[in-house]
């Protein structure tokens, strides 16, 4: 027997209506844990799919005025493509309505009602359409169903029904628990699970009359298996259960299976595990219930018309940033994943959103790569110098972060994992800072350029295999960039770990900005300034007056005046443009402190976006740049 694979799944949507943010978070979130595992050497099986057996998809169906069969084989696909815009790259997409499914169901339907754990019955009692749930009249609430996230409407059902023996697995299901403590994650959605069990677990319903659509109960097709019955049942159709017993062998436990909280404790951590024990199949190693995503604050809802669809949300991410559309989608992604811990609920606000576009992505990991890659081409004609020394600093935090970033996802803590590596990108941002290459590079101190240089370079190229199971599009464009030409799929996470492993003598390509910051334009209400011969002190205070320091400084071409300049303002980089090319040379710049107009409009000059305004003394017509009379930190206030 081969190794075991490392088997993901998501539960499979209702295809009811295309995915939302709320769907797509768990697909998000299941893909970037199976691109690190395969990163990591595992055989990997991440499935996903559809639940198309529901009375929702049928009452939907006849919405749309088709047959429930005719509308899922439409949006089954609509499923596949809207995954696919997300760079969702999964094994398996198990469709409920496929033959290889219903053979399982009906099968498993079969052993568990010879061995007596189904029985007939007559059921009498409530059902939530929206959740496909039945309810006892205690659990309603005011006459509504119960789930938090639902508290609909339910309907009067009163049918000969087959029951599962739920109640015969209250204990079993209750030693499991507790023999296994990383079966049900997180932690406190487990003591939610032990509550309820506790509370009494009564038998379910795994049969409806048949009205046309749904799997046939064997020997009887006037019943229809129960929906949560039949789809819960995918994740062994699969794995090759009733089918290929090697396959199965290799593939089961599930090592994880992550959904949201509201399908957590009533069918996955109990009638789930229930009937794999029924069935004497081992249940999944672990399962893991996250929170839940509001949008702008308020609960996701067709009806609100906040469903937002995440491609409609990287397509507005795409336009205002100039990003292409794949780096947006990837930034969607690296959003969701390091917003909120995974297991507690979060808000979804387009302000955050951009928030950390332009801080965590433009400024963070996007000025880390270009910055590098434009002195490489300054400074190093753009061939990865041979390092005269190991960065020995950069060395301990690289192997430190890739301990921290394993363990992060051992624990399903993905926003710690990109926490650790943004750590990285950060030290080596601080890096560049302090080592200034650009004053090196004057100095003619060619071994300790080749160092940092180098330095930076290789913290860049492990980044980007750490973040590619976050990113996977926007790491490639990281990767061309960096110009190895060993594909970025092929890198192992061992390789990741490993300092120098960037050969000397690689040919980058020309930094061409991946993240662009996103600028907030101007608000058309803001009245004109009134023309005035004194400004009061208030009017003073609004300039935000700062020391910067060049760091980067070439001409802009075809513009005889304009010089474009990179300057820190410590925590921070900008670009601007200046027009003093007539008086300075760039290269005498670089390293100068200057006083900047940082709160000016932003404004594009001759292609390039300017984010400030350097002060200069007009002398008759010539330009003195002002600087400070003893150095000062880059980033103080002026006032
Ligand atoms: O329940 N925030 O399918 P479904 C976070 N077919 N995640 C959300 C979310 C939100 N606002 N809204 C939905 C079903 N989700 C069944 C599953 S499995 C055998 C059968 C996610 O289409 C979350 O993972 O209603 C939730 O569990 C899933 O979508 C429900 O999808």
């Amino acid at each position: 027997m081969g190794e075991k694979v490392y088997y993901i799944t998501t539960p499979i949507y209702y295809v009811n209506d295309v995915p939302h943010i709320g769907n797509a978070y768990t697909t998000i979130v299941s893909d970037a844990l199976a691109r690190h595992q395969r990163q990591r050497g595992r055989g990997v099986l991440f499935a996903t799919g559809t639940d198309e057996h529901a009375i929702k998809v049928a009452e939907a169906a006849q919405e749309a005025g088709l047959t429930p069969k005719e509308f899922v084989d439409k949006l089954a696909p609509a499923f596949m493509d809207v995954w696919k815009s997300l760079h969702i790259k999964y094994d398996d997409f198990v469709r409920t309505t496929e033959p290889r499914h219903i053979a399982v169901v009906q099968k498993a339907f079969e052993i568990l009602r010879d061995k007596g754990d189904i029985y007939k019955g007559v059921y009498e009692g409530w059902y939530c359409v929206p959740d496909e749930t039945f309810f006892r009249e205690s659990e309603l609430i005011d006459g509504k169903c119960p789930n938090p996230e639902c508290r609909r409407s339910v309907q009067w059902v009163q049918e000969e029904n087959y029951y599962f023996k739920l109640s015969a697995y209250q204990d079993k299901l209750l030693d499991y628990i507790e023999a296994n403590p990383d079966f049900l994650q997180p932690e406190f959605r487990k003591n939610e699970v032990v509550s309820f069990i506790k509370q009494g677990l009564q038998d379910v319903s795994v049969t409806r009359a048949n009205r046309g659509w749904g799997i046939p109960v064997p020997g009887e097709p006037e019943k229809v298996i129960y929906v949560w019955f039949d789809a819960l049942l995918n994740y062994i159709t699969v794995a090759g259960w009733n089918s290929d017993e090697r396959k199965f062998n290799e593939i089961w436990p599930a090592d994880i299976q992550l959904m949201g909280k509201d399908i957590f404790v009533r069918f996955h951590s109990t009638l789930w595990p229930a009937m794999l024990m029924g069935l004497g199949i081992e249940p999944p190693k672990a399962l893991f219930g996250h929170g839940f995503w509001s949008i702008e604050g308020e609960k996701i809802s067709k009806s609100k018309g906040n469903a937002i669809s995440p491609a409609a949300l990287a397509a507005d991410l795409a336009a205002q940033s100039g990003a292409k559309l794949d780096v947006a989608v990837d930034a969607i992604r690296y959003f969701v994943m390091r917003e909120a811990p995974f297991g507690v609920d979060a808000d979804f606000s387009i302000a955050a959103l951009k928030g950390r576009f332009n801080s965590d992505l433009a400024n963070d990991l996007g000025n880390l790569l270009n910055r590098t890659l434009s002195m490489m081409a300054r400074y190093l004609d753009q061939i990865v110098p041979e390092p005269a020394a190991v960065a020995s600093e950069l060395k301990e935090l690289v192997e430190s972060t890739h301990r921290e970033v394993e363990d992060a996802f051992d624990r399903f803590q993905f926003n710690r994992a990109l926490e650790a590596i943004w750590q990285l990108v950060g030290a080596g941002n601080r890096y560049l800072e302090d080592q200034a290459p650009w004053r090196l590079h004057k100095e003619g101190k060619s071994g300790e350029l080749a160092t940092v240089l180098y330095s930076t370079l290789e913290v860049a190229r492990i980044v980007t295999v750490m973040i590619a199971p976050f990113m996977p599009e926007a790491a490639k464009e990281m990767w061309r960039q960096l110009g190895i030409t060993e594909p970025l799929e092929k890198q192992t996470w061992a390789g990741a770990g490993a300092w120098g492993k960037l050969a000397p003598g690689t040919k980058v390509e020309a930094a061409e900005p991946i993240f662009p910051r996103i600028e907030e334009k101007a608000r058309k209400e803001d009245p004109a300034p009134v023309e005035k011969e004194h400004i009061t002190y208030d009017e003073f205070k609004k300039l935000e007056l700062r020391i910067a320091e060049v760091i980067e400084a070439e001409r802009v071409p075809k513009a005889d005046k304009l010089l474009k300049l990179t300057v820190s303002l410590g925590d921070e980089q900008r670009t601007i443009v200046a027009g003093v090319a007539q008086w300075y040379e760039p290269d005498v710049l670089i390293g100068k402190k200057i006083v900047l107009l940082a709160n000016l409009e932003p404004a594009t000059i001759r292609g390039v976006q300017s984010q400030g305004m350097l002060l200069a003394a007009d002398i008759e017509g010539r330009a003195v740049i002002l600087t400070p009379d003893s150095d000062v930190p880059a980033g103080s206030k002026i006032r």
